[in-house]
């Protein structure tokens, strides 16, 4: 069974300028995660991966695209959340069956389920796939909060192995990390690594690791080592480079730093813009050269 610790990129997905996928983009996205950034794995189908605008069969062909390509050489975790929990358990088998080492879930939003509710969706994605799950935490963008007491209900299944933090909250990473040590716990926010290294994550899921993974790489190992002096340094860089990205409009100018490495990242799918604008990429251009 494969590590899950460590430093897994968000991928990111290569669209044409019609909405479809750009296989080839997306293989030349996942090659780079691999040959250039040095991923410890890939966290396929999150919000990097424009995940929630895509249908059932795209989500599939990205799973399968993104094994097909990588093999065995990394880990790979299949991200197959839904407010359709029959969607998420037909994802979840067919990620199971291709290969993929675990699932992760985002916590089911939109309407304001009950606890017992989200603990049923967990073990029946579980149930139907034998997998190991990811809960995939993030408030900001869902409303949902799990406190301490109930992340221990959701451990009461072996099979989720931990959580994917995505929220700036230390104290409770810090009483989730005393509660359940032997939980496992990847930061969600780049530009945060470092607090949260400090409080003992496992690993991180990041969508900037597919231009700077070799820094965030850098910012953990650091941080475990006990040099933290050093790893504020770095992640200071990797901070003026994520203020640059995030103002510049997030996934749109990730995917204009690949391209600029020879990267056919392609375009975001609508209703997301789909391109920058003359004046972004230019900006693209001044990130790559003084960071990257
Ligand atoms: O993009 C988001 C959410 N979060 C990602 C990361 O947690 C991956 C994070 O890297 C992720 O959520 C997913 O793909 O499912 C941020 O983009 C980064 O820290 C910049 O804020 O909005």
């Amino acid at each position: 069974m494969k590590s899950l610790k460590g430093i897994f990129s968000a991928l990111l997905v290569s669209f044409n300028a019609d909405g479809t996928i750009n296989e080839k983009g997306l293989r030349q996205i996942v090659r780079h995660n691999i040959d250039k950034m040095k991923v410890d794995g890939l966290y396929v189908g999150g919000s990097t991966g424009e995940n929630f605008m895509l249908s059932t069969d795209e989500k599939k062909e990205i799973f399968r695209i993104a094994k097909d390509e990588a093999k065995d050489q990394i880990a790979l975790i299949a991200q197959v959340g839904s407010v359709n929990l029959k969607e998420a358990v037909e994802l979840g088998q067919y990620a199971t069956e291709l290969g993929y080492d675990c699932l992760s879930a985002v916590t089911p939003f939109y309407y304001k389920f009950s606890f017992p509710e989200i603990k049923h969706f967990y073990n029946t994605i579980i149930e139907a796939t034998g997998n190991r799950m990811i809960v995939y935490s993030i408030p900001f963008l869902t409303g949902v909060n799990i406190g301490v007491a109930q992340f221990g209900e959701l451990y009461e299944n072996e099979k989720i192995i931990g959580v994917k933090f995505t929220a700036g909250d230390f104290y409770l990473l810090e009483r989730l990390k005393k509660a359940y040590p032997n939980h496992l716990i990847w930061a969600g926010f780049d530009e945060m690594m470092l607090p949260a290294a400090v409080l003992g994550i496992d690993g991180a899921i990041g969508s900037t690791f597919n231009v700077n993974g070799i820094r965030a790489r850098q910012i953990y190992e650091k941080a475990q080592a006990g040099q933290i002096q050093e790893a504020l340094e770095i992640q200071h860089v990797t901070n003026d480079l994520i203020e640059g990205i995030l103002g510049n409009g997030l996934y749109l100018t990730i995917k204009e730093l690949l391209k600029l490495e020879g990267v056919d990242a392609g375009y975001c799918r609508e209703p997301m813009t789909k391109e920058l604008t003359e004046a972004q990429i230019a900006v693209a251009k001044e990130l790559k050269a003084k960071y990257l």
